[in-house]
């Protein structure tokens, strides 16, 4: 069995709940109940199926010549899926599609039973599902990859949400062939690691005798649309011809061992069947699979020449698709509905007081309003992740969402980052807006692949036909008072910077946090965009910029109509002149620029004018904005509070450098250490005499 077959998809409903067989618990099934297969050896539905076969060999074997005819990736990776037959494709990794089906099975139930009375994206209808209501999602993977890390994730998520009494329609189905390339599973380790997972129900099959695991994937798949609950179907099977193309597998088994796997082969076994059951004879069954043999190598030989992927722009065309304008005239339509049509009711749901009108927000409040009113702009939008909802954040940050929006749009989920991510890919794919949140940025890392693997790679190996948006709340980044080490304090996002496609906002000022908030969810609804918002946790209840009680780190809330106005594209920085803003340019963001904008201040005092440019999005850079705000002084000094090595700022230099700037350049970074604990983290920190000392330097080339 090839990994690259293993995936999610969602089974359409055929026959409705009525229709299916009764709960008669696991192995009490009759295993023949009927024959499996209609009419094998031709009758009146014969040259349909043929058509079928031929299209089903015709897919996967041009996804193997990497064809810009493969229905799925389009030549970009030989992955299995279709969109028409809701087959989503999976990645290589092995198990990081589970986390997905988790969240696809929770957002297939909680669609169901959202209040999509409200107002819509769509003006032609509400938020939907694009599944019927009764579909279930199916996933299948392999019997070593029952012990990684997302699996168990994803059986754990399943059983716990199961325990708290929530539906979760999904079917875990195991094909075991005892084999991960060349390490066996211990005997019998699948089946009782499968049957002791809580919460979710155990179903058995020789996968080897096909009409018996028609019997129980049936029943399973029944029960499982039925009562809503998960599932793992386990098949006991075989492993034909090694791992992959490249695989000996003599170096590793038994020449009998191999002769024992080939006897019980699948399809030596189907066509016993049907010999012993008068259908057809050896002689008949030989022949047939020979056709099907040169059918499928006359398949292989048309596909080969078919076109290749042959420049840049083809390739990435769906990797992450971008129509500013749209994502701006989105904006502006949320806008007119608030200030509109929805005015009273977003006076309502703030209370009576909507926040342009509550003074001067500091960054958390600034989000959190923003928060809510992209709930109310997005009625597919639900927030959810650790400790957010019944406390409303570690640092407030999502207080009072749960009892303005209700339990089915603001929750907590478990302690596993892994999970959370999941629940957003599948909650995307189900056709909502998550807005999940990682405690800090440090605890990424246990779920990164998610994101990168997952999230980010989704519509460039399905060419847009599946997508899944998310904005991704991270708290992060250093200098808080208090509250020090390295994990609450992390510097570092090159993990993120580097991933295709991925956006990186970072709201510094609290009257950005709206603007850039709105554009991404804009982003993620126009162009199915995945964001990563991350939020300097030492600037959330900041009030004063130069002076104790100044509040000019305060900013207001723009009311909804200067929403448009005041839209911040993806990739576009924002500027500030200090003192005459002639001498050095000062790039920066997030509590670099509080920290820059005082040095500025102390500059001036000196005679030497400074621009500030806040990239605010780390990833698309604001490239064309850096260029020039850097081409007017010639002085640029970059100020960057993640570490010197992999660091933001050498992707400002490189940028640079790229352009064909000519002028002087300057870095202040963080030294390459973990963050220590107390006053120890100034010493690895950028501190405003850095930034001082690096603009006179500068000046006195
Ligand atoms: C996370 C991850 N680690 C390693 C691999 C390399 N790899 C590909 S398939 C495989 C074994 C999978 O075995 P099993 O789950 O039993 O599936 P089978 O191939 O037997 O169907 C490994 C180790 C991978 N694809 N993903
Ligand atoms: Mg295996």
């Amino acid at each position: 069995m090839d990994v690259y077959a293993h995936g999610p998809f969602v089974v359409r409903a055929a026959v409705g709940p009525a229709g299916e067989p009764a709960d008669a618990g696991p192995g009490t099934v009759d295993p023949r109940p009927e024959p499996a297969v209609a009419d094998p050896a031709g009758g009146p539905d014969r040259d349909g199926w043929q058509e079928a076969y031929a299209e089903a060999a015709r897919d996967v074997l041009r996804g193997m010549v990497a064809s810009t005819r493969d229905p799925i990736a389009g030549g970009r990776h030989k992955v299995f899926g279709r969109a028409d037959l809701a087959v989503v494709p999976t990645t290589s990794t092995i198990a990081s599609h589970l986390p997905r089906a988790v969240g696809l099975g929770l957002a297939v139930e909680r669609l169901r039973r959202m209040d999509t009375a409200g107002r819509r994206d769509d003006p032609d209808g509400p938020p939907r599902s694009p599944w019927p209501r009764d579909a279930i999602v199916v996933c299948s993977f392999g019997d070593a990859s029952v012990n990684h890390a997302s699996a168990t994730a994803a059986f754990n998520t399943a059983g716990w949400y199961d325990h708290t009494g929530l539906r979760i329609p999904v079917l875990f189905v195991c094909e075991d062939n005892g084999l991960g390339i060349s390490v066996r599973s211990p005997e019998g380790w699948v089946e009782r690691t499968l049957r002791a997972r809580p919460g979710v129900r155990y179903f058995t099959a020789d996968g080897t005798d096909p009409v018996a695991v028609h019997a129980v994937a049936a029943e399973a798949a029944g029960w499982v649309r039925r009562h809503r609950r998960p599932a793992v179907l386990h098949l006991r099977t075989v492993r034909l011809l090694g791992h992959a193309g490249a695989d000996a597998e003599q170096a590793y088994r038994s020449t009998a061992e191999i002769a024992a796997d080939e006897a019980r082969d699948p399809v030596l076994a189907t066509a016993r069947l049907l010999v012993e059951a008068g259908v057809a004879t050896g002689e008949e069954l030989l022949a047939r699979y020979d056709e099907r043999g040169w059918q499928v190598r006359r398949t292989a030989e048309e596909v080969l020449d078919e076109p290749k992927l042959a420049a840049v722009a083809e390739v990435v065309a769906p990797l992450s698709p971008r129509r500013p304008s749209r994502v701006a005239a989105a904006v502006a339509q949320a806008a007119q509905r608030a200030a509109g049509p929805d005015a009273t009711g977003r006076a309502e749901a703030f209370g009576g007081k909507p926040p342009e009108l509550a003074g001067p927000l500091t960054l958390a409040q600034s989000i959190n309003a923003a928060l809510a009113d992209g709930m109310l702009s997005h009625p597919q939008l639900a927030v959810f992740g650790e400790d957010v909802a019944a406390k409303g954040g570690v640092y407030g940050v999502t207080k009072g969402l749960r009892e303005r929006f209700g339990a089915a749009r603001v929750f907590d989920t478990l302690l596993d980052e892994t999970s959370v991510l999941g629940l957003g890919l599948g909650a995307g794919l189900a056709g909502m807006l998550p807005v999940p949140e990682i405690q800090y940025l440090a605890y990424l890392h246990n779920a990164e692949d998610q994101l990168r693997g997952e999230a980010a790679t989704l519509q460039f190996f399905s060419q847009g036909a599946f997508r899944n948006p998310m904005v991704v709340r991270v708290p992060g980044l250093a200098y808080q008072e208090g509250f020090g080490g390295h994990f609450h304090n992390d510097n570092s996002v090159a993990v993120l910077r580097d991933v295709p496609g991925l956006v990186v906002a970072v709201p510094a000022r609290p009257d950005d946090a709206g603007p850039l908030l709105r554009t991404c969810l804009a982003a993620a609804v126009v162009d199915g965009t995945v964001s990563v918002f991350l939020e300097p946790i030492a600037l959330y209840h900041t009030r004063d910029l130069y002076e104790p009680g100044d509040g000019e780190w305060l900013g207001a809330y723009a009311e909804p109509s200067a929403w448009a106005a005041g839209h911040a594209p993806i990739g576009r920085a924002r500027v500030y002149g200090v003192g005459s803003a002639e001498d050095v340019t000062i790039v920066t963001f997030g509590n670099g620029v509080r920290m820059s904008l005082r040095a500025a201040s102390t500059l001036a005092d000196e005679g030497i004018g400074c621009r500030v440019v806040d990239l605010r999005w780390l990833a698309p850079l604001p490239v064309a904005d850096l260029i020039r705000e850097a081409s007017v002084t010639g002085r640029v000094l970059v100020v960057d509070e993640t570490r010197r090595s992999g660091g933001v700022g050498e992707g400002i230099l490189a940028a640079l450098v790229d352009a064909g700037y000519v002028g002087a350049a300057r870095r202040v970074a963080a030294v390459d250490s973990f963050v220590p604990l107390g006053p120890a983290a100034r010493q690895v920190l950028v501190s405003e005499d850095a930034i001082t000392q690096g603009a006179r330097t500068l000046l006195a080339r």
